[in-house]
């Protein structure tokens, strides 16, 4: 079999690729490891800059997140039993969507099977071969048959743990990694959030954020040690310790109720370099892992997306290779400032098991600066609604 561009992950990189893909008549065949079903129920992300909202408009699968997704004007930043509103679209003039990225997923998928574009899940043992020539392959096996997927390039779409960057010759390759020393606890529960806007907080007990996937459901997370495991925290251990972090007005305010998802992610920064081997582009998670406090994660998969479509379809339509040589070092300058403010995000709102009374009293000042300059508050604002494509 062959196709133009074989896309290994069915995550929103390799969806939202394929969808643009398609759109433009460049064929794409997507290998996905597990079912549609596993890919669904993973939840993860939930705020999307205006860049990606623009590409799902784009691939024509932004009708239901207009619908029912929630467009936010501002964030708080709560400490010292305070809150202090980031007016991001007064100091932007930009806002915010928040929309789950299990719907961002659903809707791509919905698109790509009535677009009649070839997905495959549960292919197993996906491999990308020969891409430092002019004629790469993939071979993958379904039911226990091997296949062969003959191709101009490959696109690795495939997380962090996917095999497109296991696959590189590792003396190509420059890595850059940072791993914090916690994670957080996080809850999905069917209450409507304290805040109508999130709520990031630092309290000498850790982090907290207060986020949600629409007015009758919650997103909320606590900073919580490595060793912990999600079934020691009961709904009313969870919400007891939510909120002891946050100021007064809204642990009074705050309706609990059952959850049903609890899982504890670890924090880490992570970037390999270059972006591009011959004709393999590694493209999301499968290059770079944020922290997610500053919710950049996914927006960073969407403007490499941006990014790799335009060189391909450059490359088909103009016939011209300059796109694709631009991407690494183009999704890599994005990328590095992405990672700079999730990896400063991180820095001012958690606590740090050991830190010195220095770097608390730091801490302390960097939080009091930046709500009472316009010049901090702007530059938060500025990377938070997403720096330009
Ligand atoms: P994904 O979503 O990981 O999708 C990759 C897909 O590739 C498949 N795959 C393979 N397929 C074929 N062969 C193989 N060998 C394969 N290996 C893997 C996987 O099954 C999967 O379907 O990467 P993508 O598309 O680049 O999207 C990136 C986003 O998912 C990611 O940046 C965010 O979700 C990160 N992230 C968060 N970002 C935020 O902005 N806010 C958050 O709150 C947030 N929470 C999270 C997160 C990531 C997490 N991970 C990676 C464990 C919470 C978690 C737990
Ligand atoms: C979420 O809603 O899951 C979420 C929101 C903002 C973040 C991280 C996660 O910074």
């Amino acid at each position: 079999m062959r196709t133009q561009v074989v896309i290994i992950g069915s995550g929103p990189s390799g969806l939202l690729l394929g969808q643009l893909l398609t759109d433009a008549g460049i064929d794409n065949v997507i290998l996905e490891r597990v079912t549609k079903d596993y890919v669904l129920g993973r939840v993860r992300a939930g705020v999307l800059e205006e860049g990606m909202v623009e590409l799902l408009d784009r691939a024509g699968a932004g009708a239901r997140m207009h619908a029912e997704g929630l467009p936010h004007d501002g964030i708080s930043l709560a400490f010292d039993g305070q809150d202090h509103r980031i007016d991001l679209h007064a100091l932007t003039g930009k806002r915010v969507m928040v929309y789950g990225q299990t719907e961002v997923t659903q809707d791509l998928m919905q698109k790509r099977e009535a677009s009649g574009a070839v997905s495959i899940y549960e292919a197993a043992n996906v491999l990308p071969h020969a891409f430092d020539g002019e004629h790469p392959h993939v071979t993958y096996e379904k039911d226990g048959v091997t296949h062969r997927l003959d191709c101009d390039f490959i696109a690795g779409c495939d997380g962090f743990h996917g095999i497109s960057r296991k696959s590189v010759p590792e003396a190509a390759l420059q890595t850059f990694e940072k791993v914090y020393p916690f994670g957080w606890l996080g809850i999905l529960a069917d209450v409507p959030p304290v805040s109508h806007e999130l709520i990031y907080a630092n309290h000498p007990r850790g982090f907290a954020l207060c986020s949600m996937r629409s007015p009758t459901r919650s997103r909320y997370y606590i900073q919580c040690s490595l060793d912990e495991r999600p079934e020691d925290w009961s709904d009313e251990r969870f919400f007891d310790e939510l909120r002891a972090r946050l100021p007064a007005r809204h642990a009074e305010a705050m309706i609990t109720g059952p959850s049903f998802e609890k899982s504890i992610a670890p924090l880490r920064s992570f970037v390999a370099e270059p972006m591009r081997f011959g004709r393999l582009f590694l493209v999301g998670d499968a290059a770079h892992i944020v922290p997610p406090t500053g919710a950049k994660g996914l927006n960073l998969a969407a403007s490499d997306v941006h990014y790799l479509f335009e060189g391909l379809r450059e490359f088909y339509l103009d016939r011209s290779s300059s796109g694709l040589d631009a991407y690494s070092h183009r999704a890599l300058k994005r990328v590095w400032k992405a990672e700079r403010f999730s990896w400063s995000m991180t820095m001012m709102l958690h606590r740090f098991p050991g830190t010195g009374g220095f770097e608390q009293r730091v801490q302390e000042a960097e939080l009091d600066y930046l709500v009472h300059s316009n010049a901090a508050s702007t530059a938060l604002a500025e990377n938070y609604v997403g720096l330009p494509y």
